[in-house]
């Protein structure tokens, strides 16, 4: 089955759903193919921090109703190490920036559940996706829908929204590819648990035997990471231990306490920086994680894919509507400016909280100075609250 459309979208995720509700909006014609079923996406679960801009465009798309009735919305954040906590005013050092806590999971659900009461072709469980002729005028995505019906996009343009292990980006050719990447030596063991909130904001330690991070979902249901080895196995990882992990971790001399519960949910992931800048190639566009990747120390990957998906939709809106190319062709240009600031800040932020056996006992003593600066100097922390929040996006 052929079907003609303007935008192919490839990927079912934040970046490929919210394109798909934008170009909704300036009347232009897209489709979703995505490998995964409905209920795979919604219960995938990973982000939870959104910059207030990315909370401010889904309520101005009427997306934001249930993330204002459930969200948890802080003024600051904090940063904790030699059993001290740091309260960095948000709020206050960025002109009332708060941070969102809700988790993309939610975002998902809300995104997709508005696309399908539209009506919006999606198509779930897709299988063998490849990319073809984007250096054409008529680039196709050839697919296999979950009923085994082999079907083809025709389209004006694909949108690379597949994430990092998607087909898009290695469809470009590897001699056109400009990639940098740092890996790190740690990993993240996050967990889901069914327990009173502890703290009243997102707690980020730094502790010689590395680092943790506590975070919230609901009041009954709490999200926290403690740094490990991205090659353990979660075997190592009894629930005895990562409680014992982050009570030790955690600990203040202020009479601050951990509240358990039963954890329904663990995972480990590996931490990664990585930009591709080779965006665009022909009429193929990467967004979100197909294009970059952050640690998610910085909170950043998600508003990152939100931000590059604004200025796609706009440099497809500027195509379709005053037949302008300029956009598009600095499409790639104007996201990675905002990438690099974002990969900038996530690495500071992770090489600073985490402990990494490879450093020099020169180096750690450089980051403990560095969190001793920023605790001492508004200056310091105005940028890094900055930063958090999220630069501000020409919208
Ligand atoms: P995604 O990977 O989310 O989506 C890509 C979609 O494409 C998926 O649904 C996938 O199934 C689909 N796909 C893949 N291959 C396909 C194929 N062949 N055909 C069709 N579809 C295909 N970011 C933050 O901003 N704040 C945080 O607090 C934060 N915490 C994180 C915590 C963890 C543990 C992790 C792993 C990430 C975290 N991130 C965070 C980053 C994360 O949220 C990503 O940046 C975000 O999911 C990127 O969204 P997309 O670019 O849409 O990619
Ligand atoms: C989360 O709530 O899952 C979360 C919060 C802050 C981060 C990363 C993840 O930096």
């Amino acid at each position: 089955m052929i079907r003609k459309v303007q935008v192919g979208i490839i990927g079912a995720g934040p970046a490929g759903l919210l394109l798909a509700h934008l170009l909704r909006r300036q009347g232009i014609e897209s489709v979703i193919i995505e490998s995964r079923s409905r209920d795979a996406i919604e219960g995938t679960i990973r982000a939870g921090v959104l910059e207030q801009w990315f909370v401010d465009l889904l309520g101005e798309l009427g997306l934001a109703d249930r993330l204002h009735r459930e969200a948890d919305v802080h003024d600051g954040i904090s940063l904790r190490f030699n059993r001290t906590n740091h309260h960095i005013d948000v709020a206050g050092l960025t002109g009332g920036q708060r941070v969102t806590v809700y988790a993309q999971h939610e975002i998902i659900t809300d995104l997709v559940g508005a696309l399908t009461e539209l009506q919006h072709e999606i198509h779930f469980e897709v299988s063998e996706v490849s990319l073809h002729d984007l250096e054409s005028g008529r680039p196709s995505v050839k697919f296999r829908t979950k009923e085994g019906q082999d079907c083809e996009l025709q389209c004006d343009f694909i949108a690379g929204c597949d994430g990092f292990h998607g087909p898009s980006r290695t469809s470009i050719p590897a001699a056109k590819l400009r990639c940098f990447e740092k890996v790190y030596p740690f990993g993240w063991l996050g967990i889901l648990c069914n327990a009173p909130r502890s703290c009243s904001e997102v707690v980020y330690a730094r502790h010689d035997h590395g680092f943790a991070l506590a975070s919230t979902r609901t009041p009954t249901i709490q999200r926290l990471y403690v740094q490990c080895d991205p090659h353990d196995p979660l075997s190592d990882w009894s629930d005895d231990r990562v409680w014992s992990e982050l009570h030790q971790r955690l600990a203040t001399d202020d009479g601050w306490t951990l509240a358990e519960g039963p954890i329904f949910q663990k995972n480990i992931v590996s931490l990664r920086s990585f930009v591709c800048e080779t965006m665009r190639h022909g009429r193929l566009f990467l967004a979100g994680d197909a294009a970059h990747i952050v640690p998610p120390t910085g909170a950043k990957g998600l508003n990152l894919a939100a931000a590059d998906i604004v200025v796609l939709a706009r440099a497809f809106t500027a195509y379709y509507r005053e037949n302008r190319e300029d956009l598009i062709d600095g499409y790639a240009e104007t996201c990675l400016q905002r990438i690099w600031r974002g990969e900038r800040f996530s690495w500071y932020l992770t090489t600073m909280m985490h402990l990494d056996e490879g450093e020099s006992d020169f180096e750690r003593r450089i980051h403990l100075a560095d969190l001793d600066y920023l605790m001492s100097s508004t200056a310091a922390q105005h940028a890094l609250a900055e930063n958090y929040v999220g630069l501000p996006l020409q919208r």
